[in-house]
């Protein structure tokens, strides 16, 4: 006798694969931070994601799943716009994704690069099918869903043309914001450096990785690859780091010891919120 068909089962035929091209996307956004954005509301407008920030096509089966890194301190009135204007679109992207906000603990001085290591590995430990890793500034929001979070064959930069740059790249090597890259691609440039703590050069340091192994940004035609910035002031404890400039001179010789594989933290908490992941991390302090 036949088993009933009527619920999906074991033996379901598989969703087709997700279409290259999304359909449904709607092109240029309208991005504003005026009014403020409760959380709550935030939580009832995106009911289908997951405990923790998961989010599954409910219709394809994507070629990649996506873990969105971001690095964080003290900015949750950003991270809620974040979430607000990006679960829609990675949703409409038919994506299968993951948000982590990986946390810095204590208030000694901040480490970007430092803290999307920490994402790579803690993303990987929750879900071991990662195989693509956008790491993203939680003050920057795609004004164009066309621009694509997934990976491909080469490193991506996505925040091109953010407004505070005049929606140009301010400089031809300029690979900060919103970046990507897949598993193989990161292991392969030794992952992010741990060794530049307070502002700046640690992109500059990852576009050299990238360039020293051989491979090639890809970036999204100019008109696609538009950002607003979340106008902020500077930070406490994220100073710029006086020794940016002599650092980003040597990254051939610092990067075959300093990167994933040389990364020490500890985790202290991780949560699972309604629409992300939150892990507080003890990145150390500088030396
Ligand atoms: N970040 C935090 N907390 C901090 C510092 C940095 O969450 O205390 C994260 C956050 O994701 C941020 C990213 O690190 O988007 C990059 O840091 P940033 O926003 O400080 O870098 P940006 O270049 O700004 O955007 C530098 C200060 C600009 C001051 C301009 C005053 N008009
Ligand atoms: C460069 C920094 C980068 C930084 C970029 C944009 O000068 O880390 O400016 O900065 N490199 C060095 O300092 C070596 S921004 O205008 O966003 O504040 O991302």
């Amino acid at each position: 006798p036949e088993a009933p068909s009527a619920r999906p089962g074991p033996t379901a035929p598989a969703l087709p694969p997700c279409p290259d091209l999304p359909p449904g996307l709607v092109g240029r956004l309208l991005i504003e931070f005026t009014s403020p954005m409760p959380l709550e509301r935030v939580q009832r407008e995106n009911p289908g994601v997951l405990l923790g920030g998961r989010y599954t096509p409910p219709d394809c089966t994507p070629a990649q799943t996506v873990a969105v890194i971001i690095p964080f301190r003290h900015r949750e009135h950003h991270l809620r716009y974040w979430l607000h204007y990006l679960h829609p679109i990675l949703r409409r992207q038919r994506l299968r994704y993951g948000i982590y906000v990986i946390n810095q603990h204590g208030e000694d001085t901040f480490n970007r690069a430092k803290l999307l290591n920490v994402g790579f590995l803690e993303a990987l430990k929750e879900d071991a099918a990662y195989d693509c890793f956008i790491f993203s500034d939680v003050d920057l929001v795609p004004m164009d869903d066309r621009n694509l979070y997934r990976c491909g064959d080469q490193p991506r930069h996505f925040a091109i043309a953010m407004d505070k740059f005049g929606f140009r790249l301010p400089y031809a090597g300029y690979f900060g914001g919103v970046s990507g890259l897949s598993k193989a691609q990161f292991l392969r440039i030794n992952g992010f450096p741990n060794e530049y703590w307070g502002w700046g050069g640690e992109d500059d340091d990852i576009f050299n990785r990238i360039s020293l192994t051989g491979m090639k940004i890809s970036r999204p035609d100019i008109r696609i690859g538009r950002y607003r910035m979340i106008k902020h002031d500077r930070d406490k404890h994220n100073e710029p780091n006086p020794q940016r400039f002599t650092k980003i001179q040597n990254t051939k010789l610092t990067m075959k010891r300093d990167g994933i594989g040389s990364v020490r933290y500890q985790v202290l908490e991780v949560s699972r919120q309604p629409l992300f992941t939150n892990i507080t991390v003890d990145i150390g302090r500088p030396p």
